[in-house]
């Protein structure tokens, strides 16, 4: 079966905790269990996996070679900073889709910035929590056409 890994970065774990306005009430908890559901009617498998920390995220993008079909990133702060997940992500060639809950471009100029952009195959931003689920849909069928 076709594997998609879901990668969330810094925050997301304490998600539906504080910011309501931005992100929502719902936990990261409650998007995984959603998406879990979505890949059993897709048939695929998913691989989720959060971390507040850098090098964690690389190491995981790094040992997903050859074992995975697309990457669902929210890379969230490190998105605006981090060069080494973008040539991480470029690293394995792996089509990308980067997914962010709140509108980017509507907030502070720091988040306009975003390194992942430029690899990805899409970028999904300001569509809430459904913006995994729009990014699941498509990489599940781009794995059953093409590999
Ligand atoms: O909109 C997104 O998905 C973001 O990736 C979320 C990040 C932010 O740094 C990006 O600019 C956009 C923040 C992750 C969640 O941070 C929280 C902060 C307060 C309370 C709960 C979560």
């Amino acid at each position: 079966m076709k594997k998609i890994l879901i990668v969330n970065g810094p925050n997301i774990n304490i998600l539906g905790a504080r910011e309501p306005k931005i992100y929502g009430n719902i936990t990261l908890a409650e998007i995984e269990k959603e998406l879990s559901l979505l890949a059993k009617k897709l048939n695929v498998e998913v691989d989720f996996f959060q971390s507040n920390h850098e090098g964690e995220i690389i190491d995981k993008i790094q040992s997903s070679v050859n074992t995975v079909s697309g990457i669902i990133i929210n890379p969230a702060a490190f998105t605006h900073t981090s060069i080494a997940i973008r040539d991480a992500l470029s690293s394995v060639s792996t089509p990308t889709i980067e997914v962010h809950i709140s509108n980017i471009y509507a907030r502070e100029e720091f988040r306009h910035k975003s390194y992942v952009a430029p690899i990805a195959l899409g970028q999904i931003a300001g569509l809430g929590t459904d913006g995994y689920i729009f990014a699941l849909k498509k990489l599940a069928s781009l794995a059953q056409t093409f590999n």
